[in-house]
């Protein structure tokens, strides 16, 4: 195992790409029009930058980032496309912080978007970046191939739509109402489409924008997979463990609602016995890859999401 990157380096890491990520978002949420807009709304674009701005850990573009610059490409694509992929997720943070979906009042430490503006601005601010991901994701100066830009952009809407995280919301909320106990295979997918889907993505994106071969794509995606599963028990171990100061969202919400965790399907000690199975899948994964020191960063990335405290 390479493990010559400490959390030291990895914490500066993610806090440079997440620096890079905000000027890109900011760049991209500015004032002008594109060719083919009319006009730019002020409180639209304000409630987008809200949304995007100013928070959150950028897990998914750096995986993006990170992932592509193993094999050596850097600069304004992949920040592009992890803009893109923030952008989404975003949305659905603003989505699922609805009255008709969560509830939920607090999100990344500030009032949720519908709070902070109104609920119709919040509905829209969330149908603008769900679409301008796909414009960023498409555009010429993401990558110089055509075919992998139209590739990124199927990858993206798989990810994120009706078979991905939107699938996985639907699930979420069929769960709440369901009056038998939630089956653990039943859990599994309904987290692998809809916090996992977009974190693989990060990494898949990041390998085809990178040029990887089949066979590293592959040991990506293993590695892909098994934290983004990490992420999402990691999360159920947080809602019973910490508290909204600290998570910048509200706490402890789960058990109230019915929701479907792998905390109330296998309880908090196997929870946390999985949680950690899948960083030391993460680790083969990427031990399989055989690149050596390169990875480390990666390495790191699984460690960190099993032991984030927010
Ligand atoms: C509304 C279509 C639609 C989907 C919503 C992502 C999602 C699906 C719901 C969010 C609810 C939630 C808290 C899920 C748990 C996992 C998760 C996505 C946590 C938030 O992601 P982080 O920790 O957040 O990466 P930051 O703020 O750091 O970006």
């Amino acid at each position: 195992m390479t493990r010559d990157t400490t959390a030291t380096d990895f914490n500066t890491r993610l806090s440079a790409v997440a620096d890079d990520i905000e000027a890109m978002l900011d760049r991209l949420l500015g004032t002008a029009a594109l060719p083919g807009e009319i006009t730019r709304p002020a409180r639209l674009r304000e409630a987008m930058r809200y949304a995007t701005l100013g928070g959150g850990k950028r897990l998914r573009p750096f995986l993006l980032v990170e992932t592509a610059r193993l094999f050596g490409l850097e600069g304004d694509g992949p920040l592009r496309a992890g803009a893109a992929l923030e952008m989404i997720h975003c949305y659905s943070l603003v989505h699922d912080d609805l009255p008709a979906m969560d509830d939920d009042a607090l999100r990344r430490g500030r009032p949720t978007a519908h709070i902070a503006f109104d609920e119709a601005t919040a509905i829209l601010a969330g149908d603008g970046l769900l679409t301008y991901a796909f414009d960023v994701m498409a555009d010429t100066p993401t990558h110089p191939d055509p075919l992998v830009r139209a590739t990124l952009a199927v990858g993206l809407a798989r990810a994120s739509g009706l078979g991905g995280m939107a699938g996985g919301q639907a699930l979420d909320l069929e769960a709440e109402r369901a009056t038998e106990p939630h089956k653990t295979e039943t859990i599994l997918q309904l987290q692998a489409m809809k916090t996992g889907a977009l974190l693989l993505f990060g990494v898949e994106a990041g390998a085809l924008m990178g040029g990887a071969t089949d066979q590293q794509r592959d040991a990506l995606g293993r590695y892909g997979r098994a934290l983004g599963a990490a992420f999402q028990v990691a999360d159920d171990i947080l809602d019973t463990e910490s508290d909204a100061a600290t998570l910048g969202k509200a706490a402890g919400k789960d058990a109230g609602r019915n929701k479907a965790t792998l905390v109330s399907s296998l309880g908090l000690a196997a929870a946390k016995t999985r949680r950690d199975a899948l960083a030391a899948e993460a680790q083969a994964a990427l031990d399989a890859l055989d690149m050596g020191h390169k990875t480390a960063i990666l390495a790191e990335a699984a460690r960190f999401t099993v032991a984030r405290k927010s």
